[in-house]
């Protein structure tokens, strides 16, 4: 009998445990969205920040809504990293390569994705390796918008959401 009780009682408690667990990971989630920021006809939102190996360059991925004319991101710089590029990735017989762009068009009410395995932005330099769930300045320059001052949040290496 005091055994079936404290079967019952794991399993309450087990199952209240997950629903802890469940609904920490969903504020954990939350936090790790960076708050959007408009600049006249942009929103950028979901700014991602993604460094895996200390003193290699990190990559920051974001989205940008377009809901006015055509834009285009000149560059990107922190005071973190001592060089910010724009990049894309290529296909390269069969290899996945980066190379740096020179801007990325930004066209009228549209929605311009900067994403892994796609155009992303390039941090190199950082000297200290950025701790999961924190969050690093960024300055955006477009065409029209101008100067933009935006924050990564840094994602979980291998996290799904962060890449
Ligand atoms: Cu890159």
């Amino acid at each position: 009998m005091k055994y079936t009780y404290l079967i019952a009682a794991l399993a309450v408690f087990g199952v209240a445990g997950d629903a802890y667990a469940d609904s920490h990971k969903m504020h954990e989630k939350q936090q790790m969205m960076a708050v959007p920021v408009n600049a006249g006809s942009l929103t950028i939102s979901n700014v991602t920040g993604r460094f895996l190996i200390p003193g290699r360059p990190g990559a920051v991925f974001l989205k940008i809504e377009n809901k006015g004319g055509a834009d285009k991101l000149l560059s990107a710089s922190s005071g973190l990293s001592n060089k910010v590029e724009l990049h894309t990735h290529t296909m390269d017989n069969g290899v996945m390569k980066m190379r740096p762009v020179e801007t990325i068009e930004v066209p009228g009410n549209a929605v311009v994705e900067l994403k892994s395995g796609g155009l992303h932005i390039m941090m190199f330099g950082v000297k200290t390796l950025p701790e999961k769930g924190s969050k690093i300045p960024l300055t955006l320059t477009f065409e029209k918008a101008g100067e933009v001052k935006i924050e990564a949040m840094i994602g979980m290496p291998g996290d799904k959401h962060s890449h």
